[in-house]
């Protein structure tokens, strides 16, 4: 069978534009892919891939396109190697005591960064693209970015990890930025 995954490494396909915030679609609590979504999800993963991979990023949530399933894609392509993930209805079943801080990034808020504190050790539960169930374990950036995709699956973005200072702060940076864009 010829999977997602095997696709993704096909950077030439369609591309979905990215919602940037303060879009209402990404605070929205995304459903659960049902199996009789799978032939949806099949369609969209290699334009989820493909949209990631020109951005460039590390990983899309379906609701950063304005799709509301619980569906996301990852690839840190370690070595400069694509190492594509699909994570469908992905839950974090068991996080570490410890917690590490990392700068993260976001491609609905394009330009901004800040370091996010979360659970150093996941441990993450998914279906794939065939409706197989799947358990990983995650450390590192992986972590920290499966964590980053799963918040967007439940309207969470970075930003509501920082104080309400800094939150306004990157959140009227990025307003005034898309406004000085949008005007050329
Ligand atoms: O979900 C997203 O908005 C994608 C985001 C994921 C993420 C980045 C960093 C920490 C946690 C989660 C990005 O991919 S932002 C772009 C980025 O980090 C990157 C881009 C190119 C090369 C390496 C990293
Ligand atoms: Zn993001």
């Amino acid at each position: 069978m010829s999977t997602a995954a095997g696709q993704a490494a096909d950077t030439t396909g369609e591309r979905l534009p990215i919602l940037i915030a303060p879009h209402p679609a990404l605070r929205a609590k995304a459903r659960r892919v049902r199996p009789e979504d799978l032939d949806l999800v099949r369609d969209l993963l290699p334009k989820l891939f493909a949209t990631m991979y020109a951005a460039p990023g590390i990983g899309l949530a379906a609701p950063q396109v304005g799709v509301g399933l619980k569906l996301a894609v990852v690839d840190l392509q370690p070595d400069d190697k694509p190492a594509p993930m699909v994570l469908i209805n992905p839950e974090v079943i068991a996080v570490s005591e410890d917690q590490v801080m990392r700068e993260e990034g976001c491609l609905s808020l394009p330009g901004q960064y800040a370091d996010v504190s979360r659970p150093a050790r996941v441990r993450v539960r998914h279906e794939d693209e065939t409706g197989a169930r799947h358990e990983f374990d995650a450390e590192g950036l992986l972590a920290a970015c499966v964590q980053h995709e799963l918040d967007h699956l439940n309207g969470i973005l970075f930003v509501d990890h920082l104080t309400p200072l800094r939150r306004n702060m990157l959140m009227r940076k990025l307003a005034k930025e898309q406004k000085a864009k949008a005007s050329g």
